[in-house]
């Protein structure tokens, strides 16, 4: 792949904040377009993203000027240029914004040039680069389960909720089924919500989830379900809860020496349809996690899954994956690739999930733009899930459409 030419300039996110989308143009004329996300309640070990003028400075003066004109035989060769170009651990000269969107770009431009859909071409870069390739990164149909977020608290709304996103997960295996029923739930809990609240109560968060204050933290999920069994969807869904522990804004209350969020955290892995926890603790307590994670699974009927999941704690960085593999802290992992900044280094955390055995978890951002890429890169992965956030608002509806359109293929 010989590049002519790379750009880029700021463009907005979803919540009206600068970000950067590059173009990128092949010898052969194929011109592919990327821009990147930005979090919110993002973890301090992440790469650092840089503000959108310096980041688009960096790959209009730098990064065009070492990739013009130049030949790539690889993702690979190209991550690997931009990561020496870059220099940092954090890819703090650059951006790591600047260096995921230019990777992204060449990924998509590649993908155009040998007439591949781009989730193919991830899976093939998966696959190929990795000498000894795990049974989980075998070809396969991806099972991905999508984890919708119906309710919005912490740091994406305004409201009371101290932990951050209540996920509805569909059951189905089917992506066009998932979607269906996901949606049928998002607009019943609305209207369960209106009912109970009052119109107000549908007005929604960062994410699209709904964001009125509630009773407790937990309510949220007795809402959901009771829209649940209001459309006789009996068993369709497991739930999940990132808490974001690390953005919980009230201090730690205790009762009869016990903390309270703990005790939150018992109550909703007593059920077996509650699969997913993410973040329960600050992202640095590699213990702490891994006490609960211990305690937790023994005491789990089996045959289900109950995934504790890292996000702030992992950073999508292969080094703190491995201590959180060292420690026990988790069963399961978010991938995000703005955390570690190229398609390649996002590659590579996937692969070591899958060499611990645990479940992949690809996400979204909180802000986000119409890029669907990240559909993409769950398909091509073979993620056991996909964050997406709210079936509303065109940000989140450009992937939910990318997802059906792969299905549909
Ligand atoms: C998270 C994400 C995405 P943010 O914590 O998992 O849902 O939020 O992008 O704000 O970090
Ligand atoms: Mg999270």
């Amino acid at each position: 792949m010989k590049i002519r030419s790379i750009e880029a300039r700021p463009i907005l996110d979803s919540r009206g904040l600068w970000t950067i989308e590059v173009a990128l143009t092949l010898a052969n004329g194929v011109r592919a377009v990327a821009s990147v996300p930005q979090g919110k309640s993002t973890g301090s070990s992440e790469a650092v993203a840089l503000p959108a003028d310096a980041a688009a400075r960096a790959v209009n003066r730098i990064i065009a000027k070492s990739t013009s004109g130049k030949t790539f035989a690889s993702q690979a060769a190209f991550d690997a240029r931009l990561i020496a170009l870059d220099g940092t651990p954090d890819k703090s000269k650059l951006g790591a914004n600047a260096v995921l969107a230019a990777s992204i770009a060449f990924l998509r431009a590649s993908s155009v040039a040998r007439h591949r859909q781009l989730w193919r071409e991830i899976w093939s870069e998966l696959s190929d680069s990795n000498s000894a390739v795990h049974p989980a990164l075998q070809p396969r149909r991806p099972h991905l389960r999508l984890f919708m977020n119906m309710v919005n608290g912490g740091l994406h709304a305004g409201n009371n909720l101290r932990f951050q996103e209540y996920l509805a997960i569909p059951k189905t295996d089917s992506i066009r089924n998932a979607i269906d029923i996901g949606t049928r739930l998002y607009r019943e809990l609305g209207d369960e919500l209106a009912r109970r609240r009052g119109p107000g109560a549908r007005n929604i968060g960062d994410e699209g989830g709904y964001a009125p204050d509630f009773a407790d933290d937990l309510e949220p999920f007795r809402i959901m379900r009771a829209a649940v069994r209001r459309l006789k969807l009996g068993a369709a869904f497991d739930y999940g809860l990132d808490a974001a522990a690390t953005d919980i804004r009230t201090p730690e209350q205790k009762i009869g020496g016990r903390d309270v969020i703990v005790r939150q955290y018992e109550s909703l892995t007593r059920t077996s349809d509650f699969i997913y926890l993410e973040d329960p603790f600050d992202e640095n307590a590699f213990d702490r996690f891994a006490e609960f994670a211990s305690r937790i699974r023994l005491r789990r009927p089996s045959g289900r899954p109950l995934w504790i999941s890292g996000d702030d704690l992992t950073t999508t960085n292969v080094g703190r994956m491995e201590r959180a593999y060292a420690a026990g802290s988790v069963n399961a992992v978010i991938i995000k690739p703005n955390q570690i900044g190229s398609v390649t280094e996002a590659l590579d955390a996937v692969r070591a999930a899958r060499r611990y055995g645990w479940g992949v978890i690809v996400s979204h951002r909180s802000g986000e733009t119409n890029d669907d890429f990240i559909a993409d890169f769950a398909w091509g992965v073979g993620a056991d899930g996909l964050k997406l956030g709210a079936p509303a608002r065109g940000e989140r509806i450009a992937k939910y459409n990318r997802l059906l359109e792969i299905a549909a293929a």
